[in-house]
Parts: structure tokens; sequence; C-alpha cells
């Protein structure tokens, strides 16, 4: 049975006003005209997002998922491991029989075997929209319908600092998300040290939604006031120009060695602050000894950092003058802990920031990742956003989310997570639902060999990305404007109806209503649904946020009133500093959730876990993305400017700024001059994992030696039959090298690599990715 739209929204595309909706990019509202769609973006935004304009293009094109789909190797001959796997025709069949397949599959496994076969990991950001947000809807349905599943912990975005953090500051999301704000930074800041930037393409996006983008204005007052930007990053885009910032241009992976000489500067000058270290960390005379090199017979001074950072020693003694004494903010982006060893820069800017003795005070301390996404620097909402609850996991079983490869190809084995040796399980289906793991994940020819080695792997998708080919069942979901639901984000005061605004694609369904009819067949239909219609779920969800008004004494809309408005101002917390300005104001009341109670500088718990490659306090452990003579350049693999990761690649905005349909990437022209290329050329970026085709384009906005790809084209290999084909769309995840920041976090490290890059004179192979396949 189909679950069926309220009578009032039955047939969107039939009116032609505009109606509120949200996206992870902003507030929009939108209209159908002629079967063209028209996006606004919210008229309260300062500064709105352009990637929404992905939206018109990609609505109706090719690339969207029409009809249920299965591989013709797993129909014919059953679920079982298969390296044809991306490689292989699928035969349409109508939902049905998909959903008879996929039942009797999971039957099998679930009971046969054990849902601790089943991996639910299922990361990825989906669409914004509180109800149908797809890793809600299927941890949800695998926790009720098949008795939970192997689950996946942290993320892609922070996978070293969401475990260092805790051992050594506390909540991490109190950090990123209640912290030091861009009202503090506009009103107090001296001076902002940014490490990896914060740049704007960043902050347009926040998962969920956001009504207005504040960053830009917030730079330009603190800098019209005169603040100081000092921008650290082999990138100059990496800050806006409203920031005026001076750009200190290091190489890649050397930030620690670089926060570490100016600690030492600040200690040989007498200029860190020691009343701030005794009384609120922990460690620091062990650190000392380490920094000023009696533990190793290095002094980590600014000679010593000037090599391996690239950075001169007289830039750095300065700028840790000039930071001495000042309102100071050290920001550090998520960006530098998505490298090897990514734990320590983290560390080492918690440090720095002690030193410093800033840490608590309005716009001064530690912006860990400020920047990195417009739901950080803001206020928190005083009143709970709608959440669908995804009931309770039978299976206990995890691993740290970026090991999915090692997990299917060690099945097992053990590894080490933050201190404990953890076994990998046997799984043997996977099932995905709001992700794109041929986006986010490295070494992507290892992927595949990954997935090959399972019986079943089982996709809700709106297009055909690189997952999805790479499915045994493939089945078509609506995208956002195709459904009604709530937008909303904690840290944004705007409660946002969403109205659907056109007709699902082909025969595309909501992720729920999938999952309800599989649901009826494993018996657990009413415990899925609870008996409620989508419009019901909605009402059900905002009670919880119309509770929290009413509890306030605020005027509480009903669901009906909601309905009918363009959003609903939700009330929100002051901007107080959240937990550290606490434990500076009373560290005896508010100590902080650490095992000393203090910012650790070293920590006896992390150095009791015995690993090398994280020892028990901040430590330099050498350079990692050194050029080599096969492998010369450092490749940066950012977040794209054009749209959010992976998702609409096929839009109009993000299609725009290709280059003869290629992802560009960016150069200094030293380099460029070296290898005869030249702006407007195609080239090969190469290693030993991998190989693809770029645009390029020449700019001294990148340190020689450096080459930029953003993230986010769609997987194209020129033959899916061999092992390591050439992308020929510029994917960098076939680049990116699939191993942990270090035995504590066994975080995502894809920002960084080693690449050879040449001038492509060859035919150029045609971009595939956005067809449908065969
Ligand atoms: N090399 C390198 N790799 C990286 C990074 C890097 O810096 N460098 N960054 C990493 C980071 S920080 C992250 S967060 C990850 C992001 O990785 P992902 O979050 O996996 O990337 P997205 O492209 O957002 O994938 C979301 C998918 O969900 C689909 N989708 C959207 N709405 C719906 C829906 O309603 N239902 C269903 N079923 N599907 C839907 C979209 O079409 C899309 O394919 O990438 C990581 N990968
Ligand atoms: N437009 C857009 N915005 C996004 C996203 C998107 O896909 N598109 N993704 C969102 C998500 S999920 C996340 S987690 C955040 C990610 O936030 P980040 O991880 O901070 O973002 P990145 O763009 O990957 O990296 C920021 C910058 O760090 C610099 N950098 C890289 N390596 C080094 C280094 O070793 N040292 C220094 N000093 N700098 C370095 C690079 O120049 C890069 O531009 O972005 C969010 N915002
Ligand atoms: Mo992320």
């Amino acid at each position: 049975m189909m679950l069926e739209p309220d009578a009032a929204d039955q047939h969107p595309d039939a009116e032609s006003r505009f109606r509120p909706h949200t996206s992870h990019w902003g507030v929009f509202s939108a209209r159908m005209i002629d079967d063209r769609l028209e996006i606004r973006p919210y008229p309260d935004d300062p500064d709105p997002n352009e990637i929404i304009q992905n939206f018109p293009k990609a609505l109706r094109h090719r690339a969207r998922i029409a009809q249920p789909m299965v591989r013709k190797g797993w129909l014919e001959n059953g679920p079982s491991p298969d390296d044809r796997r991306g490689r292989e025709e699928f035969i349409p069949v109508s939902w049905e029989t998909a959903l008879d397949l996929l039942g009797q599959e999971l039957i099998r496994v679930r009971g046969g075997v054990d849902p601790r076969a089943i991996f639910g990991g299922s990361y990825g950001w989906s669409s914004a929209g509180r109800f149908h947000h797809a890793q809600s809807q299927i941890h949800r349905f695998l926790n009720v319908a098949c008795g939970g599943y192997v689950r996946s912990v942290t993320s892609y975005s922070s996978g070293a600092s969401q475990v260092l953090i805790p051992h050594i500051i506390g909540d991490h999301e109190g950090l990123t998300k209640r912290n030091v704000s861009w009202e503090q930074i506009a009103k107090h800041t001296d001076i902002v040290v940014a490490f990896g930037g914060m740049a704007l393409k960043n902050a347009m996006v926040a998962g969920g939604s956001v009504s207005k983008h504040v960053e830009r204005s917030a730079m330009k007052s603190a800098a019209d006031r005169g603040c100081n930007f000092v921008l650290v990053s082999p990138l100059r885009s990496d800050l806006p120009e409203e920031a005026n910032a001076e750009w200190v241009s290091c190489m890649p992976g050397s930030d620690t060695a670089l926060m570490m000489a100016i600690v030492h500067t600040l200690v040989v000058e007498g200029n860190h602050d020691r009343a701030f270290l005794d009384r609120y960390t922990s460690g620091w005379p062990i650190f000392e000894r380490y920094l000023l090199g009696e533990a190793d017979g290095q002094p980590k001074d600014a000679e010593w950092a000037a090599t391996l950072t690239g950075v001169s020693a007289d830039g750095i003694i300065v700028l840790a003058r000039r930071l001495a004494g000042k309102r100071a903010l050290i920001v550090v982006s998520h960006s530098l802990q998505r490298a090897e060893h990514g734990e320590q820069p983290v560390w080492m800017g918690m440090v720095l920031a002690a030193a410093l003795g800033q840490i608590g005070l309005p716009g001064g301390g530690y912006g860990y990742a400020l920047g990195a996404v417009a739901y950080y620097g803001r206020r928190y909402n005083a009143v709970p956003i709608p959440t669908l609850s995804q009931g309770s996991n039978g299976v206990g079983d995890f691993i740290p989310v970026a090991r999915i490869a090692d997990m299917l190809l060690h099945p097992g084995e053990t590894y080490r997570f933050n201190g404990e040796t953890r076994t990998y399980p046997k799984i043997k289906l996977v099932y995905w639902a709001g992700g794109n793991p041929f986006h986010h994940h490295q070494d992507l020819n290892r992927l595949r060999k990954a997935f090959a080695r399972l019986d079943t792997l089982v996709v809700h998708e709106l297009a055909w990305t690189a997952t999805a080919r790479h499915a045994d069942v493939v089945l078509p979901c609506t995208m956002t404007l195709e459904r009604e639901d709530i937008g909303a984000n904690s840290n944004d005061p705007l409660l946002v109806p969403m109205h659907p605004i056109v007709s699902p694609y082909g025969e595309a369904r909501d992720d729920y209503a999938i999952f309800a009819d599989l649901a009826e067949r494993l018996g657990a239909r009413e415990a899925f649904t609870e008996g409620r219609s989508v419009r019901q779920w909605l009402e059900h969800l905002y009670e919880e946020t119309r509770a929290g008004l009413v509890e306030k004494g605020l005027p509480a809309p009903s669901f009906e009133e909601f309905w009918a408005g363009e959003g609903l101002l939700m009330p929100q917390q002051p901007d107080d500093g959240g937990y550290l300005r606490a434990f500076r104001n009373d560290p005896d009341a508010h100590p902080l959730p650490t095992p000393s109670g203090k910012l650790q500088i070293y920590s006896e718990r992390i150095a009791s876990f015995g690993e090398a490659d994280c020892p028990g306090h901040p430590t330099w452990l050498g350079s990692v993305y050194l050029p080599t003579e096969k492998t010369p350049f450092v490749l940066i693999a950012n977040q794209p400017k054009t749209r959010l990761h992976s998702q609409l690649d096929f839009g109009g905005h993000s299609v725009a700024s290709k280059h003869r349909g290629r992802e560009v990437a960016t150069m200094n022209p030293e380099d460029a001059a070296g290898r005869g290329i030249c702006e407007g050329d195609i080239i090969k970026l190469s290693n030993e994992r991998g190989a693809c085709l770029a645009g390029i384009t020449l700019s001294d906005s990148v340190r020689p030696g450096v080459i930029q790809l953003a993230t986010g084209a769609w997987y194209d290999p020129a033959d899916p039959n061999e092992e390591k084909s050439l992308c020929v769309h510029g994917n960098p995840n076939v680049l990116t090298r699939d191993i942990g920041t270090s035995a504590l976090a066994q975080g995502c490290t894809g920002q960084l690599t080693n690449v050879q890059v040449e001038r492509f004179d060859g035919n150029l192979p045609e971009i595939r990715a956005f067809d449908r396949p065969v």
C-alpha cells in the first residue's frame, strides 16, 4: 500500500504559487511554472547560497532513477560475492518484485545468518527535512524490522577530533556549537589565526537548514573594527576578501610544527600565560620539557619549524609576538584532522590557545572548526527541534565510520580504536540510504574490491551515483522537492514548513514508504509506521517543538497555523560562551568533563593506550606528505564550492563550473610552466592507487608544490572492467589513501595525498557518469 499525501498537496504542480522549502544550503521558496522550477532564496538571507540553483536542472535530469532495478547476476544467481558489481547490466523490475526479493533476502540474512551480518552504518548527509531524513529512516527500519545492524561511529567530517576531544577538552558538540560565536568575533576579537582558514564556500552550508548566512558580514565587521585575520593555509582562498587577511602559506600537513614553534617562542620570551596554564590545564610541565627539547634533544623552535612548514623563522617569531597579550582566537579547521596524524593539530591548537590564556573569553580562545559549516558560531535554540525516533539497536557492534573497506576486506581480524582492540564483524549485506561511499570514501579502487565481497548491496538513491551503479538492488527515492517535511537545525531559529513543489519523478517513492512496505514483508509494518501517514508524522514531530514553546510561555501555533505560514521563529539561548566560559569563570564549580577536570595538555589515558601514532601529548610525528620523485605534488582534496559533496553534481550550478565536462583543479603558474601545462588544458593526476583527469586553472593563490582538486565529481571509470581504470571526470578519491588518522581515532584521511601531475594529450574520453547504466 502506498501512503497518500494529504489532499491539499496532492497536485503540487498544478499550482504556481511560491511555497517555502529548505535545504542544507539555505531556506528558499519554489514553484513550478510550465515544467520549469523557479527558486527564490529566503528574503531575509543577507548572503544566499547559489548551490540552491542546482535544483532546477537536476529535477528531471536523465541521471534520476526512474524505477526499481536489480543487477542481472544477483537476480539470476542469487546473493553471493561478485566482482561484477559496478560493471554489469541492470534489469528493471516492479516495486512488488523488488520488495519481495529484498524482503526474502533480509529474512535470510537476519534469521539464517544474524542481524550482525547487516551493515547499516549508511553514512551520509542525505537531504534536509526532519522526517524524511534518510539516515533516521534506515536506522529506524533496521532496528524495528531487522533486530538491528552493525552501525558506524564518528564521521568523515571530524573522525579524529570526535575521539580526541573528550579526552582533552570534553564535549565535542559544545566545543563546536556553543563556544565562540560570530557575534563575539565581530565585537571582541583582536586577532584570529585560522589554521586551514574559514572559507566562505564551506560556511554557506549547514546540515538541516540555514535561514541567514552571516559569516561574510561578521568577518567584515570584525575587520572594519580593526581585528586582524591571519590565514595559515596552502590556499589563499581559505578566507574571504572581507576578512582582509594576511596569508601565511604553509606546507600541507605541517601546522602542528608551526603551532609548536609559536608556543616555543611565547615560552622563551616569557609571553605565555603561566597563571592560566597552572589553574586551568594539566600536564603542561611534561609538554614543556618536550617543547624545549629537554625530552628529545630537539627544541621545537622557529628555526626547526621553518624547514618543516616553509614559513620563515622570523615570520613565526613575529606572529607569536603579535598574539601575546591580545584577545586572540585560534581556529583549527576540520580539514587539518582529515589527514594522517590528524589528532595532533587539534590537540596542539588547544595548547596554543591555552598558552595564550584565552580559552573561555568572549571572542578569544579555541574556535575549533569555526567556519566549517553554518551551524557553528551561532546561538543554540532554546526549544527542541522535531526528531524522528530511531528505536533501539539490538546489535552492539560498530566500526569507526571510515574503516568500511577494512571491515569488508578483513572480517574477523582485529584493529585498534580508542584504546580497545576490536574485531571486524563478518558482513553479508550492506544497506545504504542517504549517503554516497563512492563520494566519501578513499581509494575507490579498493572500495570496489571490498563491495565485491558482499552477498548483497542495497541502495536507495534519487540518482545514478557510482554507489547505485555498484548495488544489487537499486530503489529510486524521491527528492526533497517531491515531498512534505519540516526543516530545522538546532542552531538556526527558523522552523520551516517544507511544502512539496512537484510530483515524484518516475516511479520514485519516499524512503519512508519503501521501508513501510518492506517492513510489512518482515511482519513489522505497524511497528515501523505506528499507523501514521506522512502528514500525521509531521504533526506528531511538530508537537515536540510546540510543547517546548508552551513550556516557555511563548506563543505556540497549532500545526495548521505553522503549516500555513512561511516559517516559525524559535527562541534561542543567550550567546554565553558555553561550557568553556563557565569553566573559566569557576573551574571548581564547572570542571571540564575530562579525567582531570581541566584542559589536558598531557593525557594519562591516551598515553596508557600505547599508540605510537598518538602519544600522551601533542607530538610532531614527522612530515607525512613530503614530495617524492614519482609523486612530487601534494593534492588537497577539499570541499567543493558549487555543490555539497557529490549531491546534484549534475545540477546547473555544478556543471557550469566544469571545464569540458571535467572537474577543475588549481595549481601555481610556476609549477604549470615547468610541465608545459597551460590554462584550460586537461591534466592527469596519478599515483600508485589510481588516476583521474581534470581541467586546470592557474593561480598564484595556490602554494607551489600543491594542487587543489575538490571532491564531489562523480566517479566515472573509463573502463569499469579494469582494476585501476582512469576516472575521466575528476574524482580525487581514486588517489587518496585508505588509512586511519591513527590507531586512536581511525578517522578519515581524505584531505591530502601525494600525486604526479601531467598534461593530458590523449583523446578525451566521454563523460558517462550522468547517463543511465545499461
Ligand atoms: N578526499 C576527500 N574525501 C572526503 C572529504 C574530503 O575532505 N576529502 N570529506 C568527507 C566529508 S567531511 C564528508 S561529510 C563526506 C560526505 O559524504 P556523503 O555525505 O556520503 O556525500 P553526499 O554527496 O552528501 O551523499 C549523500 C547522498 O544521499 C543522496 N540523497 C539525498 N537525499 C536523499 C534522500 O532523501 N534519500 C536517499 N535515499 N538518498 C538521498 C544524494 O543523492 C547523495 O548521493 O565526504 C568525505 N569525503
Ligand atoms: N560548499 C560546500 N561547503 C561545505 C561542504 C561541501 O561539500 N560544499 N561540506 C561540509 C562538510 S560535511 C564539512 S565536514 C565541512 C568541512 O570543512 P573543512 O574540512 O574545514 O573544509 P575543506 O574545504 O575540506 O578544507 C578547508 C581548507 O583546509 C585547507 N587545508 C588542507 N590541508 C591543510 C593543511 O595541512 N594545513 C592548512 N593550514 N590548511 C590545509 C585547504 O586549503 C582547504 O581549502 O565543510 C562543509 N561545507
Ligand atoms: Mo563532513
